[in-house]
């Protein structure tokens, strides 16, 4: 059986992973009626990636004896400025995430669960993954700035790079 703090602590990780996807899903949105078809598809993917992960962590917790809690959402975000406005916050958004997995990691350390530990270092790793690529576009917007013929090369590239990134698919 899992321990119940552990257990409270996959289950907040649920409704983290949840949100996140909800707003890349509002972000890819955006940036389809505001003619950045690459950086859709690739926000599309992602959203894609976060639910994976959602359900990923629901089947760990169920298969462990566990009760996942199908969370809410919170209301994405849906203002935005332009699409490094839209890299900064998925930045932001990830470091967040990362502090989340990093809480759910310590608690498991504390209830001495080695397996969920175990089990979590995947998405440690994932973390690694999913900030290097944000601030590689974010660097790659920053170069850009207002050149809209580069902002337009970065788009048709940006939507390639989902394979780069990070490897949520293989959750599945
Ligand atoms: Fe779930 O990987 Fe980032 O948020």
């Amino acid at each position: 059986m899992l321990n119940k703090k552990v257990e409270k602590a996959l289950n907040d990780q649920i409704k983290v992973e949840a949100d996140s996807s909800h707003a890349y899903l509002a972000m890819a949105s955006w940036a389809e009626i505001n003619g950045y078809p690459g950086a859709s598809a690739f926000l599309y993917a992602h959203s894609d990636e976060e639910r994976m992960h959602m359900l990923k962590l629901i089947k760990f917790v169920n298969d462990r004896g566990g009760k996942a809690i199908i969370p809410s959402v919170s209301e994405p975000g849906k203002d935005f400025k332009n699409l490094k406005n839209i890299f900064d916050l998925l930045l932001s958004h990830e470091h967040n995430v990362t502090a989340a997995i990093n809480n759910v990691v310590d608690v498991c350390l504390k209830e001495k669960d080695y397996t969920t530990h175990n089990f979590m270092q995947w998405y440690v790793s994932e973390q690694i993954e999913e900030e290097t690529l944000a601030h590689h576009i974010i660097d790659q917007l920053n170069l850009i700035g207002n050149d809209k013929g580069a902002l337009y090369f970065f788009d048709r590239d940006v939507a390639n790079m989902k394979g780069a990134a990070p490897s949520g698919g293989q959750a599945k």
